[in-house]
């Protein structure tokens, strides 16, 4: 749980966490005016060069040590458990879940900033925990928020795009193609063809982030009123409210408890770790210096496969087919039977299982939390929860899994439905969103640490045979 900027804790005056080193003239400034760092782009100038002399020397010091294996499985097996990636801005627990920047979701809940009123933190303030390491103060969320609003327009080309679509064409086709169009406007791409120098291209990088995490929303809500409200206007940005809320409004909503629902889905479905296909996926685009636009839209096509972010709308139409099919209350031997026939029709139970995960995933507890708080008496909500006595005992009972217990994706949808969100095949837009948060944030810091393309060696199973020494004959 190492957290790689040490400052923050003091800088914020936060009870636990020793100081163990020194501040320079900057963080001392920080320290006692936390008020003038405002400016996200500030601070990380600061950051960047200490965190690439910390990695300098310990290269220096460790690069030929030796950290693990590679057994033959683990090539077949889709390099589960191999390391082979760094990637700073979170770290995934087998059984405690993910940590952001060494903060558990119960700890972001309680310590990042909150919208007036609001009991769930802001995803400015996890933006700015992924970035710099360092929990935000309200003043830095909010300027965070400002600045996205002020970022936030589309230009015309990408708007006639999405009015052109057919609507037959799925919600993250049309989101991916509208990231990948949105990069006419990359700073990034227009600094490096101009010869722009390599010490540079994290501020680029920096830009192109933030503008794209300010236009995502509305990209994905000009999808959501296209599909299905019509090809209604998404109003104008509000730049006095906060990124979610600008949201939430131009989807259409006025809850203000589906607007707090969105705070926290938005904060939760932003990063875990390296490995996953949309993180690993923007990681390796953006290491051949694609810009973010393609890094990101890349990510997204990995996202829409159902064993990742699919996932949530795979839960609800799984959910509904169930109900369709069994009516209101369902028996927990009817359930049983109806996710044997599942397994035994060779398809998964969605929202079930994880590559790294061992124990039920904290992002559906948290999001469990927010439905016994706000729709304990939900008969879908009530269907999920009989599902988590469930399914987990057929899951071991077949034996396969090595996780039966929920992710994230059993939860979110069934949220959705409650506040009158039921179109399905959207959800995974919203996911979408959100994981511009972990995958950019990780994407600057790759370029300020010149982390090389990424190319790593593949084997031919003859090879691999030949390797171990084989009989190639079987
Ligand atoms: N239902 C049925 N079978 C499952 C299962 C589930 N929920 N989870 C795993 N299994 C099966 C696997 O398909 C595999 O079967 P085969 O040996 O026949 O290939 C076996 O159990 C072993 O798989 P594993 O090592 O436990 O899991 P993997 O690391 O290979 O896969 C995951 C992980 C998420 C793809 C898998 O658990 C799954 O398909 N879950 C359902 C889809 C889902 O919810 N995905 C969302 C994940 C979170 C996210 O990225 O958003």
């Amino acid at each position: 749980n190492a957290r790689p900027f040490r400052g923050s804790r003091k800088a914020l005056h936060l009870p636990h966490g020793n100081q163990t080193h020194n501040p320079g003239i900057f963080q001392t400034l920080i320290y006692c005016f936390p008020v003038l760092l405002q400016n996200l782009k500030d601070v990380l100038t600061d950051l960047v060069p200490k965190e690439q002399s910390r990695i300098k020397n310990f290269k220096a010091q460790y690069g030929k040590t030796n950290i693990g294996s590679i057994t033959v499985d683990m090539i077949y097996g889709g390099m589960r458990g191999m390391k082979g990636l760094v990637y700073e801005t979170s770290v995934l627990d087998a059984d405690e879940g993910i940590r952001f920047r060494g903060y558990s979701i119960p700890e972001c809940q309680r310590l990042l900033p909150k919208a007036p009123g609001g009991e769930e933190p802001l995803p400015e303030g996890l933006f700015w925990l992924l970035v710099t390491g360092q929990v935000p103060s309200q003043e830095q969320a909010s300027w965070l928020s400002k600045e996205w609003a002020k970022r936030a327009a589309l230009p015309s080309h990408v708007v006639t795009m999405l009015d052109n679509f057919p609507t037959n064409l799925h919600p993250m086709s049309q989101f991916s193609a509208a990231i990948t169009a949105l990069n006419s406007e990359s700073s990034f791409a227009r600094a490096y063809s101009e010869g722009v120098n390599k010490a540079k291209y994290w501020e680029y990088i920096y830009e192109d982030s933030m503008d794209l995490i300010a236009k995502l929303p509305c990209v994905a809500a000009k999808i959501y009123r296209n599909l299905y409200r019509e090809g209604s206007s998404i109003g104008a940005i509000d730049s006095s409210l906060d990124w979610s809320h600008n949201f939430t409004n131009m989807l259409g909503y006025s809850d203000a408890t589906f607007t707090e629902l969105m705070r926290l889905y938005l904060t939760i479905h932003s990063d875990h770790e390296g490995g996953n296909v949309s993180a690993h996926t923007s990681h390796l685009v953006g290491s051949a210096l694609s810009d973010p636009y393609l890094s990101f839209s890349a990510a997204m096509n990995g996202l829409a496969g159902p064993l990742h972010g699919l996932a949530n709308q795979e839960v609800l139409v799984w959910l509904t087919a169930l109900q369709k099919e069994m009516g209101g209350e369902v028996s927990d031997e009817a359930m049983r039977d109806y996710i044997w026939n599942t397994l035994k029709s060779g398809r998964v139970v969605p929202g079930y299982g994880h590559a790294v995960l061992r124990k039920t995933d904290p992002r559906y507890t948290c999001q469990q939390e927010f439905a016994f708080k706000h729709l304990p008496n939900d008969p879908m909500f009530k269907l999920v929860h009989q599902l988590y006595k469930i399914v987990p005992n057929v899951l071991l009972e077949q034996g396969k899994a090595k996780n039966p217990w929920p992710n994230v994706d059993a939860h979110s949808g069934v949220l959705l439905q409650y506040y009158g969100m039921t179109e399905m095949n959207y959800y995974t837009v919203l996911f979408g969103v959100s994981r511009a948060l972990g995958v950019l944030a990780q994407l600057i810091w790759s370029r300020a640490l010149g982390f090389p393309l990424e190319r790593p060696k593949s084997m031919s199973t003859d090879g691999l045979m030949t390797l171990v020494g084989a009989n190639k004959s079987g």
